[in-house]
């Protein structure tokens, strides 16, 4: 489907696996009524490249801005979040504003999803530890409820 929003942002590694690096990695970001994508990105060129992952926007539970990590680098000053399954998916925009119009955009793709949650940890999950609430279980339930 069409478009709605492209942008390109740093995403943190998901870490699915225990073995999974912590990184930063700048990627293409697209979305549509039925995904968020990422991609690879030849900034040269300007040119999408390889398709690097996806999520459904009906596997969404839940979006919304995280604290930034202390003495963060100017780059990953302004973090959002899009909680499913896996986890969080954390993405850094430029600016409040494009993650203003991202998390706006974004929560009206997804304000019919079935398993929708209003907790949710507003900081890093970094370390084997929520930094908000110091669970040390990364499935532990959201210890603050969605305002915004
Ligand atoms: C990779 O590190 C990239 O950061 C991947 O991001 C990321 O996948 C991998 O995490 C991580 O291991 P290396 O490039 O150093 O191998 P991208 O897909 O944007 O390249 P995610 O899942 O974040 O897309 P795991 O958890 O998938 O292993
Ligand atoms: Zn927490």
């Amino acid at each position: 489907s069409d478009n709605l929003l492209e942008e390109i942002f740093i995403k943190r590694s998901q870490q699915k696996k225990k073995t999974s690096p912590l990184n930063f990695k700048e990627r293409l970001f697209i979305l549509t009524l039925d995904k968020i994508a990422y991609y690879d990105y030849d900034l040269d060129k300007g040119k999408k490249k390889g398709l690097k992952g996806t999520v459904g926007i009906d596997k969404i539970k839940c979006v919304g801005t995280v604290q930034p990590e202390p003495c963060a680098p100017a780059e990953r000053l302004y973090p959002f979040q899009i909680i499913y399954d896996e986890g969080p998916l954390y993405i850094f925009a430029k600016s409040d504003e494009v993650r203003k119009q991202w998390l706006h955009k974004l929560r009206h793709v997804v304000r019919f999803n079935k398993d929708l949650i209003q907790k949710y940890h507003p900081c890093f999950w970094m370390d084997g530890m929520w930094q908000c609430c110091q669970q040390e279980v990364k499935q532990a339930m959201g210890c603050r409820m969605l305002e915004n």
